[in-house]
């Protein structure tokens, strides 16, 4: 017998445990978040005014087989850390608040200039380039992933 099977008896077993009390939902709500297979990478800020609210972007990885919904983000270099997303309407680009983002099943999402980023409103003094700040995202399910982010000037560098 290969390790796969007895992996999917196990969550199985997780995902009963889950309806059957509220006690019991709070031990499924660990286990999935200890559930292997985000992974988040090239993590960046971009500080273009000290001070100012400066966005973020990385890339997030999902090694499951289900999807995974990001919905807040947060670190202690900034006041506050929200989901924006860019849109580009008759040559005007805008930028909205967004409440959550998906990772599709064995699949990556991107957040990149021109689309979903991060803002990082009242940056402190470690928000500085040359940096690295740590960021965590929390995901629907219960599930948190962290990266150190780095921080660099307006031109990406
Ligand atoms: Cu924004």
């Amino acid at each position: 017998m290969t390790v796969r099977p007895r992996f999917r008896q196990v969550r199985g077993r997780a995902a009963r445990a889950l309806f059957a009390t509220g006690a019991a939902a709070l031990i499924g709500t660990a286990a999935l978040a200890a559930e292997p297979g985000l992974t988040v990478t090239d993590g960046w800020l971009r500080v273009i005014i000290a001070g100012r609210p400066a966005a973020g972007y990385f890339t997030v990885r999902n090694d499951g087989a289900t999807p995974r919904v990001l919905n807040g983000a947060r670190s202690p270099a900034c006041g506050s850390l929200m989901l924006h997303r860019s849109t580009e309407a008759g040559g005007q680009e805008r930028m909205e608040m967004v409440a959550t983002a998906t990772v599709p099943a064995h699949g990556t999402l991107r957040f990149t200039p021109g689309d979903y980023h991060l803002m990082c409103m009242q940056p402190t003094a470690a928000v500085r380039p040359g940096a690295k700040v740590p960021v965590t995202l929390t995901f629907a399910d219960g599930g948190t992933v962290s990266g150190n982010f780095m921080v660099r000037g307006a031109k990406g560098q």
